[in-house]
């Protein structure tokens, strides 16, 4: 009962009032079976057919029935609707939006479902040149504090659900939603599109990584900042290749390598936000590189390195302080981004940046290729 996306396990007051609405609901249906049920048996057992005289008997005509026990069940279903539907109207408004009370104290977010992944939007946090802060996959929140999320859709019908804090809610291309969440203290939730999108519906995940409001403070000037420039400030490492192996996986092999996950997911997370050990300049130079000739600038932002990119594709900024990469789907080490860059197609079923990016300009990456260009993926701190 207490897996990464029970409802039942709830940590925010969202998804708690609706987790008592559920329990309600559950009482009342649980005492109706009771009644019903100990009703059948005993009418199964009692008038049963003893003989096989008994059983060729004639039916016994329908009577009008009584009228006394007709209204009092009648009354009984109305009083059980009535049980259910006072905490559900209740529920309906809290879930809705923000309490008026705590309004001014919300903290704002857009969300946008893409297939197959999520994009997430700071309008808060405008950064000089090019609009609110973006990331991807993963969102960070300020625990502790309401936090409203606009919903949006940029192509068919996603549906938003993080199930620790919050019921589903729908992104509906064309159409602005939004809902609530809250996260009682700091930790990091499992989320999960809840609307079938096409191919990679199943595994369009996303993260919620909540933090006190000193430590989201300064996450967000982290992450305002343009991306890390590692040769200018290590120019006098000396280049080493350090090869990222790529083993033959399984399938359907995913889940975290990194025991750290098992201990503190939010450690784990903690750890990604600090510069990789030995980090190889001249590699993630030779990474910067290739990440303009193998043409991933035209669909992915780097801000304050590679001019390119545009709105449909995830920002990669800072794709190495997130623990998670295509949408939620593999952990982000040096093994899984390189299973990822060698070959999308195999690891998310008719993803976009196998359809439009490796298809469609026929990028192929030859092993030193894809070594240079996790080491650079990985510095982008
Ligand atoms: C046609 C546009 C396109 C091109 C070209 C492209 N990508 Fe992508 N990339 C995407 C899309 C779309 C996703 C998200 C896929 C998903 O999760 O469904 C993605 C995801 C990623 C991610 C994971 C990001 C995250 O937050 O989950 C990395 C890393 C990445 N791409 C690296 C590259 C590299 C390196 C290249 C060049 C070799 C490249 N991409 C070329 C569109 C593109
Ligand atoms: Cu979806």
């Amino acid at each position: 009962m207490n897996g990464h996306q029970s409802t039942i396990d709830v940590e925010g007051p969202v998804a708690r009032n609706e987790l008592n609405l559920f329990y309600v609901t559950c009482w009342v249906i649980l005492v109706i079976f009771i009644f019903v049920g100990a009703a059948l048996a005993y009418a199964t057992i009692k008038f049963r057919a003893r003989s096989n005289a008994e059983e060729s008997e004639e039916a016994p005509q329908h009577g009008h029935g009584n009228p006394f026990v007709e209204l009092t069940l009648i009354g009984l279903s109305v009083l059980a609707l009535v049980i259910i539907a006072i905490p559900t109207i209740t529920s309906i408004q809290y879930t809705s939006d923000v309490p008026q009370a705590e309004r001014a104290n919300a903290y704002e977010i857009k969300a946008t479902g893409l297939q197959w992944w999520f994009k997430f939007e700071y309008p808060k946090e405008q950064v000089a040149g090019s609009g609110p802060l973006t990331t991807s996959n993963e969102l960070v929140i300020p625990a502790g504090r309401p936090v409203h999320v606009d919903l949006r859709s940029m192509d068919v019908m996603h549906s938003f659900w993080i199930p620790k804090l919050a019921g589903k809610v729908d992104m509906i291309p064309n159409r602005a939603n939004y809902l609530w969440i809250e996260a009682d203290h700091p930790g990091y939730y499992w989320g999960q599109c809840a609307e079938f999108c096409g191919e990679s519906h199943a595994v369009m995940r996303f993260r919620v990584i909540a933090l006190s409001q000193k430590d989201f403070y300064d996450w967000l000037d982290q992450q305002e900042k343009p991306a890390r420039n590692v040769s200018a400030a290590a120019e006098s490492v000396e280049p080493k290749a350090q090869f990222a192996s790529i083993r033959q996986f399984k399938q359907n092999e995913f889940g975290f390598s990194n025991p750290q996950f098992e201990v503190s997911p939010l450690e784990a997370w903690r750890a990604k936000q600090f510069p990789e050990k030995d980090e190889d300049a001249a590699l993630i130079a030779k990474g910067r590189q290739l990440f303009q000739a193998k043409t991933c600038f035209t669909c992915h932002v780097v801000r304050g390195q590679q001019t390119g990119g545009n709105p449909f594709y995830p920002d990669l900024t800072h794709v190495g302080s997130r623990t998670t990469i295509a949408g939620g789907l593999l952990e982000n080490n040096a093994e899984q981004l390189r299973r990822w860059i060698h070959d999308p197609g195999v690891v998310k079923p008719g993803n976009k940046m196998w359809v439009n990016g490796y298809q469609a300009n026929h990028i192929r990456l030859s092993p030193d290729e894809e070594v240079a260009l996790v080491a650079y993926l990985q510095s982008l701190k």
